[in-house]
């Protein structure tokens, strides 16, 4: 298989377990896991054609650690990004005193406003270092990194959680809460 093979398959894997299962069928339990037998099944049964072995490869090998096994191997699940509503049940967690988030130049004046919300996701993403929030932020077009003033956000009250790949999740930030750049 080729690296542009894998990395489609991968991506299939993130669109069904984070945004669409029922694309091919597929029933996540209230985690966010699926049975990795039956997306075998059901995802071959749409043309996408994995196998046990592969979606091991998958998992040790995604850049961003996206995905998770279950310890008996049997299970996976997206660890972070979904769309659906599903529950992750992660632990709150103290967080560092700053997190970073990356956006784009063109949101600023919205999130200036009301601050970062979660758009379509379940969750608002915060890196631990600012060059992830700057590839996160390249995504959107010309990056901005955002501090956010985590640890105290904490003190008031709000929740943290780390997923299983580092990434950091609240649910909203208020404008009170993010230091611009100089020139954001
Ligand atoms: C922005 C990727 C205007 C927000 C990454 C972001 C991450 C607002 C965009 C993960 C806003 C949403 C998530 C407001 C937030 N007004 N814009 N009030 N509040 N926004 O893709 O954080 O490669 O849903 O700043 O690495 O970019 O998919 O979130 O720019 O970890 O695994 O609305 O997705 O991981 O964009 O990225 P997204 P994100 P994967």
């Amino acid at each position: 298989m080729t690296d542009q093979q894998h990395k489609k398959l991968s991506k299939f894997l993130s669109l069904i377990l984070r945004h669409d299962p029922q694309a091919i069928g597929l029933t996540l339990d209230a985690q966010g896991w699926a049975d990795v037998d039956e997306f075998i099944a059901k995802a071959g049964a749409h043309g996408r054609l994995y196998s046990r072995t592969l979606i091991a490869a998958i998992v040790r090998d995604n850049d961003k650690q996206r995905f998770k096994l279950s310890d008996d191997g049997r299970r996976i699940r997206a660890n972070q990004g979904h769309s659906i509503d599903i529950d992750l049940a992660l632990q709150p967690l103290e967080p560092p005193p700053t997190l970073y988030h990356g956006t784009a130049t063109h949101f600023a004046a919205s999130i200036r406003k009301t601050g970062l919300d979660k758009r379509s996701r379940q969750h608002v993403h915060l890196s631990l270092d600012r060059d992830t929030a700057v590839k996160v932020g390249s995504r959107h077009g010309a990056p901005l990194v955002l501090h956010v003033r985590a640890a105290e956000m904490h003190a008031c009250g709000f929740a943290f959680y780390r997923a299983d790949n580092g990434v950091w999740l609240t649910d909203a930030v208020a404008p009170e809460f993010i230091d611009w750049p100089a020139q954001g």
